[in-house]
C-alpha cells in the first residue's frame, strides 16, 4: 500500500529519517518551498539518493508552452508534474503534454483543490481541459471526498492523486476509498516529533480504512 502514499516534502527533513519514511510512503512531492531552501542541486541530489515509486514536482505550472519547458527541462530528474488546467491547451497544456510524452514524463492537471477558498463551480470547465489533455491524472483534493468520488465517475482512466490528509482534516484512506489512487500528506509527517512513527500510523490508518471499505462497512 506504500505506492498509494505521498509525501509532500515542503521542508528538508533529515535523510535518515526521510530513508526511513520511504518504507511507509512510497510517492515524493517535491515544490517551490524545498527548491528554494534546498536549492536546484540539493533537491536533485535529495531526490536521487533514495528509491521512490515516483517523483512529483509540484509547481502548478500555469503560464504559456514555451516557459513552461524552460522550466521541466531543469528538473529532469522527477517523473512527473503538476499544472494548472485553467491555462487551456493551445500553445499551453497540448504542447507540454507532447513534450512531457516524449520525454517519458507525467502530467497531472489540477482539477479540485483541497482548500476551503476553491469554488468547484469551474469543475465542468476544467473537466473538458483534462479530457482534452488526457493526462496521467488530476489532482482533487482529500478534503472533498464526494469530489473525489464525481472526479472518479467522469474520469474512468485518470490517477487521482489527493492532498490535504492530516493538517487539512482529511483521513488517511477516505479518499482512496472514494476513488483516488494515492493520498498527499505534509505537515502530518514532516511536522511530527517522530516522522517515521507518523508514516507508519499514517499508512496503517490508511490500510485499516482501504479494507473497511472494501468490506463496504
Ligand atoms: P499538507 O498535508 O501539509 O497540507 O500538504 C499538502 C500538500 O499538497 C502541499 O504541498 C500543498 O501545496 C499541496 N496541495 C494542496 O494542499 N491542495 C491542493 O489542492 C493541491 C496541492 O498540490
Amino acid at each position: 500500500m506504500k505506492e498509494r502514499l505521498a509525501l509532500a516534502l515542503d521542508v528538508p527533513l533529515d535523510r535518515a529519517v526521510l530513508r526511513e519514511v520511504s518504507h511507509y510512503i512510497g510517492v515524493l512531492k517535491i515544490g517551490w518551498p524545498l527548491i528554494l531552501e534546498l536549492g536546484l542541486d540539493g533537491v536533485r541530489e535529495l531526490v536521487r539518493s533514495l528509491n521512490w515509486v515516483e517523483v512529483i514536482a509540484d509547481l502548478k505550472l500555469a503560464d504559456i508552452y514555451d516557459t513552461m519547458s524552460k522550466v521541466v527541462t531543469k528538473l529532469s530528474f522527477v517523473d512527473s508534474f503538476i499544472a494548472h488546467s485553467f491555462i487551456g491547451i493551445e500553445e499551453a497544456l497540448g504542447p507540454l503534454k507532447i513534450d512531457l510524452d516524449q520525454k517519458g514524463k507525467g502530467l497531472y492537471l489540477v482539477l479540485s483543490m483541497s482548500h476551503p477558498g476553491w469554488d468547484d463551480e469551474v469543475y465542468p470547465k476544467l473537466l473538458e481541459v483534462v479530457r482534452k489533455v488526457s493526462p496521467k491524472g488530476v489532482i482533487v483534493g482529500a478534503t472533498k471526498p464526494t469530489m473525489v468520488a464525481k472526479a472518479r465517475k467522469d474520469l474512468s482512466k485518470a490517477r487521482i492523486l489527493s492532498p490535504g490528509v492530516g493538517a487539512q482534516g482529511g483521513s488517511p484512506g477516505d479518499a482512496i476509498c472514494a476513488g483516488a489512487d494515492v493520498e498527499i500528506v505534509g505537515r502530518r509527517i514532516y511536522t511530527a516529533k517522530d516522522p517515521v512513527m507518523e508514516s507508519r500510523a499514517v499508512l496503517k490508518a490508511l490500510e485499516e480504512r482501504v479494507s473497511q471499505c472494501l468490506r463496504g462497512t
